[in-house]
């Protein structure tokens, strides 16, 4: 049977499955009022279908797509995602221009009708903000062929005289959470499955497109609601490590509504783990109490910047200090993973401001291996105040970015984009100093504080270098480079064991990153088993004359 609507999930660049929530909702909204709707999840079975994205990627999508049981496509857009939603938009066109295009998502409400000057009239209608209800009103008025003065509230389209036209000014509240009980079933095979807690961030920081996005508004979900919802999707998964992610862009910026979930999933027994989001400072140590009994697995932190000034200037407004560290050092404790993202690229950034930056990482990161930060470079954001001030002509293409790997690795008309769209493929340029080299040596410190645990340990406790000079001693050298620098110039220094860590530290980096090397190699310790146990128990880093020697041959996986 035709359907009244078919939803697709564009590719983007994540690596595994993940169920598309907003698609989900908008989807269950349509059945709950007699539409009949299914969503075309690319995203997901390009990752089931264990796809690399390389000269068959367009095709594939082509197969996918092509004979659509319906006249009316929503897409879902974001960032990451809109060259693929270009192309698929081609595709549908080229086979029937008839076809009606609806787009959503945080980029078109970002961009808003400015996207219809990448589509033209490719592209039907754009709806921002929420799309639950909007999306109903629309297909009734396709289907009714309602003349352009009853387009419904939030949505955008261009008429016969190719005029824009939009059907209210600002932003129509809509009812928060109407759509209850949506299907996990499609995704019962995932490792991670995302569930809504509610939407938007009371804050402003400069560089988030969040505020926009959300139209400002705090939205939560009541506690019973989304645990009942997990607990429902956790005992319906046929995967046995599955992991809930509870969405929302700033899990714990309201206390009262955490501990109102704690206090729910407690006394329910509900073991399901989870992963979250949130603001470091908005954390205190009741509350990682609370994470660790209700089963937290993972947290992730913006930290963005070790600079006091950048954090003022940012609108971040993090406290840079022992309060960060500590608990940190009390999450891990408690055996739950870390992750923190710092921001690497803030406009007004100097060396020194980034060597503030690369000192608190680096400090961070010693605290155990699974405490290792991550980074990301600044991106000019739709939406976000940073954008706003900043000329395209500052924007410049990161060619060292998996997501760009990707697009060329697909033929992807990357020449032909327009930046100011595209923006996930940029950076911006930073006056102090050279993005282009500090973003690359940057990629590869943090690259190093991961894959360089304990030769990170050796080079500041025993060589006593700082993490600064780890930096601008990666500036100069390849990765493996430096660490030959490392070995000749602490030999006297080190132990054989310890030399061997390095060695090995070093043989493991080589394996993971695919890059090969003679096998077995050689060792006079037991090393991996050395290695494992120093993973599990950092204390035994400063206790390895414990360890005897044995040869032992390795080969790495
Ligand atoms: C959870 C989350 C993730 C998860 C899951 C992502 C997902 N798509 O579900 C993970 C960790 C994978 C992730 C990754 C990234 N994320 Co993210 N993420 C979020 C977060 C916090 C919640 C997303 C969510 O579930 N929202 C709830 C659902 C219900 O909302 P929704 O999807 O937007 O859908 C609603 C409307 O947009 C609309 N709508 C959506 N699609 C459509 C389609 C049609 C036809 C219609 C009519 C309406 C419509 O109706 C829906 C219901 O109201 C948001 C913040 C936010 N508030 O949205 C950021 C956010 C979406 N992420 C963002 C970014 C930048 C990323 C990354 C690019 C980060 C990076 N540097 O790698 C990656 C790329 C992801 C990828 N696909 O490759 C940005 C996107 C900015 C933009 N302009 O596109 C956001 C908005 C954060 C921010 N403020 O900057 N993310
Ligand atoms: S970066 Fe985080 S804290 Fe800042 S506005 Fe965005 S969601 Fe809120």
């Amino acid at each position: 049977m035709n359907k009244d609507i078919v939803f697709i999930n564009p590719l983007a660049h994540v690596r595994y499955e993940f169920n598309p929530l907003g698609l989900q909702l908008l989807a269950k909204s349509c059945k709950d009022n007699g539409f009949n709707a299914n969503i075309i999840d690319l995203a997901n079975d390009f990752i089931k279908e264990n796809k690399i994205f390389d000269n068959s990627t367009k095709k594939w999508i082509e197969d996918k797509i092509k004979d659509i049981d319906s006249d009316i496509i929503g897409i879902t857009v974001m960032n990451a995602s809109l060259p693929w939603v270009e192309y698929i938009i081609k595709v549908i066109k080229n086979e029937d221009k008839n076809k009606k295009i609806i787009l959503g998502g945080p980029q078109v409400t970002a961009l808003q009708s400015e996207l219809f000057k990448l589509f033209g009239n490719q592209v039907d209608y754009l709806v921002v903000y929420e799309g639950e209800q909007v999306i109903v009103r629309l297909i009734e008025f396709i289907k009714s062929k309602k003349s352009v003065s009853d387009l419904p509230n939030n949505v955008y389209t261009i008429d016969d005289d190719l005029q824009i036209k939009y059907s209210s000014i600002g932003y129509e509240k809509v009812d928060f959470g109407i759509v209850e009980d949506i299907d996990f079933s499609d995704y019962k095979t995932s490792a991670l499955i995302n569930i809504e807690v509610g939407r938007g961030c009371p804050l402003d920081c400069y560089f988030c497109s969040s505020k926009i996005i959300n139209a400002g508004r705090v939205e939560y979900r009541e506690a019973n609601v989304f645990v009942e919802e997990a607990q429902k999707a956790f005992l319906n998964s046929e995967n046995s490590k599955v992991v809930i992610s509870f969405n929302h862009d700033n899990f714990l910026s309201n206390k009262r509504k955490f501990k109102e979930f704690a206090d729910y999933k407690l006394e329910n027994n509900y073991f399901f783990p989870y992963v979250c989001e949130g603001r470091i400072d908005a954390l205190d140590f009741e509350m990682i109490d609370l994470l660790y009994e209700t089963n937290c697995r993972s947290i992730f932190f913006g930290i963005e910047s070790g600079s006091e000034k950048i954090q003022k200037l940012s609108r971040k407004n993090l406290r840079i200090g022992t309060d960060i560290f500590e608990k940190v050092k009390y999450m891990r404790q408690k055996g739950i993973v870390v992750e923190l993202n710092f921001l690497v690229g803030f406009l007004e950034e100097t060396t020194s401001d980034l060597m503030q930056t690369i000192e608190l990482a680096g400090k961070l990161s010693s605290i155990d291996y699974f405490s290792a930060p991550n980074h990301s470079l600044l991106s000019p954001e739709p939406g976000a105040y940073i954008t706003s001030v900043t000329s395209q002509v500052d924007y410049i293409l990161r060619k060292d970015s998996v997501f760009y790997k990707d697009l060329i690795n697909s033929s992807m008309p990357i020449q032909s984009y327009n930046s100011k769209f595209f923006n996930h493929l940029y950076m911006i340029k930073n006056k102090n100093y050279d993005i282009e080299v500090m973003g690359v040596t940057a990629s590869k410190y943090f690259e190093f504080l991961k894959f360089f645990h304990f030769t990170t340990k050796m080079i500041t406790e025993i060589w006593n270098k700082t993490y600064t000079e780890i930096f601008e001693g990666i500036l100069e050298n390849e990765v493996g480079g430096y660490i030959s620098v490392v070995i000749k110039n602490m030999k006297d220094s080190l132990t054989v064991l310890q030399e061997e860590i390095i060695t090995y530290e070093l043989q493991r980096y080589w394996s993971i990153t695919g890059r090969t090397d003679e096998q077995p190699f050689m060792y006079e310790y037991p090393i991996q088993m050395i290695y494992f146990e120093l993973l599990e128990t950092e204390q035994l880093f400063y206790d390895l004359q414990k360890y005897l020697p044995k040869k032992t041959k390795v080969r790495m996986a």
